[in-house]
Formats: structure tokens, C-alpha cells, sequence
């Protein structure tokens, strides 16, 4: 018996070592950071990482900082309980899903895993909106799967077709053009009212009316980690609007004159007095979307013509306050845009559009990067950096290569360093 013990902690102690060699590697000569930031994460990484980090994890006393962006210091200091919690207080929200009859199984391959990393402990509901009426076996199946009510709701024509205004003949020869030059979706027009009504109408939905807080869901995304929080609670008690987990560049052949439009609209807004105005330029986080500035080594990925520098929020994750889309605010920047048809003409995406609407229209700490929360959606996905995380969060990550977090491909530097950010970073700035 002593002997097995024995051996137990010899692979304990190893994997320890392993799992640390893995975790310094970003900090570290093979690290694909560089320059300043590259000496400020060797800093930053002895200060709350690793050693420290093991530390708290097996003494529980440490008061050292668990996560690089963590809301809480103290996240894993309440034990994961992994039962239903009773008489928990839920907040108004559901979990949301815009989905085809077709792709049944991988909306199950989601709710499974939103389930059991997340929604099992609570019971969260499920709305599942479609442009055609869901079939049954849609709804039985889903309906067996959620721990909470499902509903399901048809969207209006009017609210997913391509309206009349739209100059059918220039539409179709853009298709063509589009096509012609590679875009990604650029000859579909299904593409196109999903990324319309995903930016302008979802929230419209009546069977929405009821709930303050979204967390959208997509078919075939997965969640590697137990959540160590309820996210909802966090949107509510930090007055958030708008969350996300990966930030990525745009692809700039879907948007040639979205920003166009955007800087008509900020113009527009600078001429009403103060209190009519909307925007507010040294509260928002107009500098994530717009600083191109070198990122340590990294160039960043745009070559953008115009002012936007590609980031968006991946919107195929969001956990987003219902309120502040429906708001005049919101609604008055989507109606700009909508006018434009750029919509169809090309093919704006939900994404940048709600990325530069949050980025505009709200303070910057009313966004929220979820780094505990572990996601993937195909090709890119993304897990906690930090070890506790990893051991507390019992996660199952994919290769840790593929963690988009800190890669040419993502705005989550340009989010910690212009946008609301790595506040232990901005301490550490005050500091020097
Ligand atoms: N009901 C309905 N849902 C759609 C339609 N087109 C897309 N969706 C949903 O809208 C969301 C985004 O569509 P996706 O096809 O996943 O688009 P994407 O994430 O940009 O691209 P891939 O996932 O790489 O294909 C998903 O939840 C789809 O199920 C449609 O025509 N009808
Ligand atoms: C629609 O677009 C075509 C092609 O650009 C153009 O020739 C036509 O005049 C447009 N129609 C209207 C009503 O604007
Ligand atoms: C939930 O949110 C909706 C929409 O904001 C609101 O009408 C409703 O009263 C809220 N319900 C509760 C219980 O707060
Ligand atoms: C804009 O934000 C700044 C900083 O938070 C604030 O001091 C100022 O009052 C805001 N301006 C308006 C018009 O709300
Ligand atoms: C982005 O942040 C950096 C560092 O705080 C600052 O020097 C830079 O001016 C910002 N970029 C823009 C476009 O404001
Ligand atoms: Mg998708």
C-alpha cells in the first residue's frame, strides 16, 4: 500500500513538472512573445504563475492571483460544487441558439457539453430560433438534452429575408464578384440574413421579451472546462453588456466600406450636443478597433485600408446584455448601417458589427473577456493559460498549440493593451 502511495506521488510530482514546463514555455525562451511585453511576462510570469500558483492550488492560503485577467483573484477559492445547486438564485437569462433543423446533432454536440461544463448545476433555459418551423424530432431530442425549459421560436420573414429596398440586380451581380474573388460565403444569401439578423434582430425576437441576458450557442462549439462561475451572475453584479473568449482579424474583403459607415456615424454623433451623444471617446474602446501598432514581435495581421484594424470579438461566443441591444443606442447605430446594404451588397458579418457597436457605444468595462471560460469553434479555440485553472477547472483542452489566445491571430493583446484589458498589467504599468 505504502508503495503505491509512493509511486502515486512520483507521477503526481512528475506531471507537476510537466504541466510547469508546459505553462513556463510562453514565458520562456521558445515564447512567442517578444521585446517589452516578452520581458514584462517573464516578470509578470514568476510573480503569479507557477511556483505561486502550485502553491495556492495545494496550500489553499496563497493569496496570489490566479488568472491573467481573472474578475476574482479568488475564483477557485469556493470548491467547484458539480451538483444542482438548490434554491440558487438564477439570473433572467437563457441560453439562445440559432440553428437548422439539419443540424441536430451538432446542437446536441454543444448542449452536451454546455451541460455538463456549465448548465447541469443550473438550469439555465434553452431558446432555439430558426427561420423554418423546427421539425419534431428537433424538439424532442433538444428538449431531453437541456436541463432547463427549451422554446422554440420562428423568426418573422420580414425580420430574416432580404428587405425590398435592396437593388436585386446589383445584389446579384456582387454575388458573382464575390465569388469570383474567393470570399468566404461570398455568393450565399442564406450567409447573409443569418449575419442581418444576427446583428439587428435576434434580440427583437418576442420570445426573447422575457429575459435580460443571452449566451449565444452555436452547433459543433465545445467547452473544455467546468466553469468555475455562473456567468450570468458575473454580467449582472459587474454591470457588464457584452462578453467574449476569443478576439480574431477580420477578414477585410467582407467589409470594404463597413467603416465607411462607421465614420459617417461617429461624425453624426459628434454633432448632437453632449447629452444627445452616444459616443463617448475616452470611455469606449475605440483604440482596440483602431490602434495598429506592433504588438511585441507581432505585425499586426491587418492591412486594412481604412482605419479599423480587422478586431472583432468571435461572435459565435457571446454572452451579451438583451437591454443594450434593444436600446435606442444600439438600434439607431444598426439602422446606419442597415441603410447602407452593405449587408448584401457584401457581407458584413455580425460579428465586426456588435464588436464595433460594444467597442463605441458602451464603456470599456462594461466588456468582459471570459478567461476561465475554454471554447472551441472550428478552426480556432482557446483554453485558461493558467495551471489552477486547468487542475480546478478539470479541463480536457486540445492541443495547447492550437490556443489561439496569444497568437498572429488574435486581438486579445490589442484588448489587454487598448481595450479594458489586463488590469494586473496596468497596475504593474502604475507601479514602474
Ligand atoms: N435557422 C437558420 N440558422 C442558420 C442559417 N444559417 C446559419 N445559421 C445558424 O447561424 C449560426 C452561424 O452560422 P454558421 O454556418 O455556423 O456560420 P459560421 O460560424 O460563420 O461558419 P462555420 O461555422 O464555419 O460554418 C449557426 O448557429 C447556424 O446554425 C439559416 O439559414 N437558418
Ligand atoms: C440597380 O442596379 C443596377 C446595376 O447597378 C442599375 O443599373 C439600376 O439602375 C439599379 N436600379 C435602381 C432602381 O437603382
Ligand atoms: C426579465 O427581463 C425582462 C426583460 O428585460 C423583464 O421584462 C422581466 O421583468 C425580467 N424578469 C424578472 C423576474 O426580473
Ligand atoms: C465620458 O467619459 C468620461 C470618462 O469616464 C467622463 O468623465 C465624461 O463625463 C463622459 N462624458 C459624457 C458626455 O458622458
Ligand atoms: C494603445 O495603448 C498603448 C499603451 O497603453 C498606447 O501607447 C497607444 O497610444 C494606444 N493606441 C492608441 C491608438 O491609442
Ligand atoms: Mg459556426
Amino acid at each position: 500500500m505504502l508503495a503505491i502511495n509512493k509511486i502515486l506521488l512520483a507521477l503526481s510530482l512528475l506531471s507537476i513538472i510537466i504541466i510547469s514546463y508546459q505553462s513556463c514555455r510562453i514565458f520562456t525562451g521558445n515564447s512567442k512573445l517578444s521585446g517589452i511585453y516578452q520581458a514584462k511576462s517573464n516578470g509578470l510570469g514568476l510573480k503569479y504563475n507557477n511556483i505561486q500558483r502550485r502553491k495556492f492550488v495545494f496550500e489553499f492560503e496563497n493569496q496570489m492571483k490566479l488568472s491573467s485577467n481573472s474578475f476574482d483573484n479568488n475564483v477557485h477559492r469556493l470548491k467547484l460544487d458539480n451538483d444542482f445547486i438548490p434554491n440558487y438564485y438564477k439570473e433572467n437569462a437563457t441560453l439562445l441558439m440559432l440553428v437548422r433543423n439539419h443540424e441536430l446533432e451538432g446542437a446536441l454536440d454543444s448542449m452536451r457539453s454546455l451541460e455538463d461544463r456549465f448548465n447541469r448545476k443550473y438550469h439555465y433555459d434553452w431558446v432555439f430560433l430558426n427561420d423554418v418551423p423546427f421539425t419534431e424530432e428537433f424538439k424532442e431530442a433538444t428538449t431531453f438534452m437541456a436541463s432547463g425549459n427549451t422554446k422554440y421560436g420562428l423568426i418573422p420573414p420580414d425580420h430574416w429575408n432580404c428587405p425590398s429596398w435592396i437593388n436585386q440586380t446589383q445584389f446579384e451581380i456582387n454575388l458573382k464578384k464575390m465569388h469570383h474573388k474567393g470570399v468566404l460565403y461570398g455568393d450565399s444569401k442564406s450567409y447573409r440574413n443569418m449575419c442581418r439578423f444576427n446583428s439587428g434582430f435576434f434580440f427583437r425576437q418576442s420570445i426573447l421579451d422575457e429575459y435580460d441576458y443571452y449566451f449565444r450557442v452555436e452547433p459543433n462549439v465545445y467547452y473544455f472546462c467546468d466553469f468555475p462561475y455562473d456567468p450570468f451572475k458575473i454580467m449582472k453584479q459587474k454591470h457588464l453588456k457584452y462578453g467574449f473568449v476569443i478576439g480574431i482579424y477580420e477578414y477585410e474583403n467582407t467589409i470594404e466600406t463597413l467603416w465607411d459607415a462607421v465614420e459617417e456615424y461617429i461624425e453624426l454623433d459628434q454633432q448632437l450636443t453632449p447629452s444627445e451623444q452616444h459616443i463617448n471617446m475616452s470611455s469606449n474602446a475605440y483604440k482596440f478597433i483602431t490602434d495598429k501598432s506592433k504588438i511585441g514581435a507581432y505585425s499586426p495581421i491587418t492591412n486594412s485600408h481604412s482605419d479599423y484594424n480587422l478586431c472583432h470579438f468571435w461572435s459565435n461566443f457571446e454572452i451579451g446584455d438583451l437591454n443594450f441591444f434593444r436600446s435606442d443606442k444600439y438600434l439607431k447605430f444598426f439602422n446606419h448601417l442597415d441603410q447602407k446594404g452593405g449587408f448584401y451588397y457584401e457581407r458584413w458579418g455580425d460579428a465586426p458589427v456588435h464588436s464595433i457597436a460594444v467597442s463605441l457605444l458602451l464603456n470599456r468595462d462594461e466588456i468582459m473577456h471570459f478567461d476561465e471560460i475554454a471554447y472551441a469553434h472550428a478552426p480556432f479555440n482557446t483554453c485558461p493559460i493558467s495551471d489552477s485553472s486547468l487542475l480546478y477547472q478539470r479541463c480536457r483542452c486540445q492541443n495547447p498549440d492550437d490556443n489561439v489566445a496569444i497568437t498572429p491571430h488574435s486581438c486579445l493583446m490589442r484588448w489587454w493593451k487598448n481595450g479594458s484589458g489586463k488590469f494586473f498589467m496596468r497596475q504593474d504599468d502604475n507601479q514602474s
